[in-house]
């Protein structure tokens, strides 16, 4: 956006974990007047520019010209309803960023898949000699990638993110796909799959589910599709031979590829589509397709010790990730499967995981603040206090050929820092188990 000038204007920064950090360097750069604040009445690190901790003041918000809000803090939070109410202007990270931004854009967001895909579009991206930038929610904040040099940008968002974004102008934009998520947070799956459309507006192309009509765009035709079954357009799946077809031709099979199971089949359609719309050649697509091997805490081996399968699904924070997982890992499972479900659910209905909690696993057990709405699901399970003692459980009933996979369906605040802290304390406890 031109003209936006930032000079001498009173903004207040909401929230100082990443994103305001970096809003707060890059406001200053650009001669703003900043001020911060945090609703935790304590704060380790040192922040440049005047700090109000505890509950958020709404007289200071009113009085301020823009206010820039954290992912983490709800729009919904009093003070920030009146200052919305006031008129203040009030606007995520990324909105600013793309106020700013001049390097072309593409925009991953969905439930599920968007840090696998987001890496697989910077990989193919990379296979064909180009220069690429990404975050977003993937961890790097996107201001921190303004100024740098680049052929394109790959970012992941989040509904947090989107909600509070209007300006942004994808040269391509995808919606992955939809299962509850954040209900605590945005209320409905409405109003939830309302924000996440947010990425749509202004992208000039557009990729989407053929197999999930609520993922494709609601004012136009999706440029390029991709799904589960065989089509003679875009990207889509041929089940005879287990490979991935553009416009009805083999274009991969699922053997030349690291990735497993079906959703990983349909992460690597998006990112080829996304990737194409960026002018990458159907050659680098493949380049990059077949040498990314996924990321941690995603249906990660971590451990065959005595011929026991374990998998490491931590970053399963959702439903609909956690059927993902039992889907892929199940057609490659030679005994029986065992399940560690359970932390903070997010206001999510657990139900559609019933079937498969019958038919596949073969023990569950549960943990957290929301595991006993799953184990209500399954005769039997299992409910624990801890991660170590479900491993130990996991650990007495499993034999030679079994898998034991955790794959939470839920958020891991409840016990954990986070989804990646979960992971690691479930594979220091299997470490254990062979000392
Ligand atoms: N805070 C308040 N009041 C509140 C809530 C939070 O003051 O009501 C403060 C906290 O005390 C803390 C700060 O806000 O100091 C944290 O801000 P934040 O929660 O927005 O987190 P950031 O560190 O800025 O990280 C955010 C994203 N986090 C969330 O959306 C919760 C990161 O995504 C993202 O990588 C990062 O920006 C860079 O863009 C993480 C995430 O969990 C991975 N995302 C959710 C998800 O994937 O499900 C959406
Ligand atoms: P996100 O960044 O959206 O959380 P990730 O790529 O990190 O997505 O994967 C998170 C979890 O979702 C993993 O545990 C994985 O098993 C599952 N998953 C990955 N891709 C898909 C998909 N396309 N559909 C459903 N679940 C998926």
């Amino acid at each position: 956006m031109t003209g936006f000038s930032l000079v001498d204007k009173n903004i207040v920064v909401v929230g100082m974990g990443l994103t305001g950090l970096s809003c707060v360097q890059f406001l200053l750069a650009q001669g703003a007047k900043v001020t911060a604040m945090d609703s935790r009445n304590e704060l380790s690190i040192a922040v440049d520019v005047p700090l109000y901790l505890g509950a958020f003041d709404a007289a200071k918000l009113c009085k301020a010209d823009l206010v820039i809000v954290s992912p983490g803090v709800s729009l919904q939070t009093p003070a920030l309803v009146q200052t919305i109410a006031a008129g203040i202007n009030v606007i995520g990270d990324v909105e600013l960023f793309a106020r700013f931004n001049t390097l072309p854009v593409i925009a991953i967001t969905g439930s599920n898949g968007k840090s696998t895909v987001t890496h697989l579009v910077v990989e193919m991206c990379k296979a064909a000699g180009m220069k690429v930038l990404m975050g977003g929610n993937i961890g790097v904040p996107a201001l921190d990638l303004l100024e740098q040099n680049a052929d394109v940008v790959v970012l992941e968002l989040s509904s947090f993110q989107l909600e509070t974004t209007q300006s942004l102008q994808p040269l391509a934009a995808t919606i992955l796909n939809f299962c509850d998520d954040h209900l605590d947070r945005h209320g409905d799956m409405q109003n939830y799959q309302r924000i996440k459309h947010r990425i749509y507006h202004n992208a000039k192309f557009t990729v989407a589910s053929r197999d999930e009509e609520a993922t494709q765009p609601l004012d136009r035709l999706m440029d390029i599709g991709f799904g589960l079954s065989a089509s003679e357009q875009g990207f889509s799946w041929d089940k005879n031979t287990a490979s991935i077809l553009f416009q009805g031709e083999i274009f991969l099979s699922s053997k030349e590829c690291l990735l497993v199971g079906a959703h990983n089949m349909l992460n690597i359609q998006a990112a080829a589509a996304l990737a194409m719309s960026a002018g990458v050649s159907l050659a680098a697509i493949k380049q990059g397709a077949k040498s990314f091997g996924g990321l941690a805490h995603r249906c990660q081996t971590v451990s065959m010790s005595h011929n026991v399968r374990w998998i490491n699904d931590s970053k399963a924070t959702n439903v609909g990730a956690t059927q993902a997982a039992i889907q892929g890992i199940v057609e490659s499972c030679q005994g029986r499967l065992v399940l560690i479900a359970g932390g903070e659910g997010k206001g999510a209905d657990f139900s559609p995981l019933a079937d498969l909690l019958e038919h596949s696993v073969d023990l569950l057990i549960t943990l957290g603040k929301d595991g006993d709405k799953i184990a209500a699901l399954k005769q039997d399970a299992v409910k624990v206090q801890s991660l170590e003692q479900a491993v130990k459980v996991a650990a007495d009933y499993a034999q030679p050929q079994d898998t034991v996979m955790l794959s939470p369906a839920c958020a891991s605040l409840d016990m954990f820092n986070n989804y990646q802290h979960r992971g690691e304390c479930f594979i220091k406890a299997v470490q254990e188990l062979s000392l």
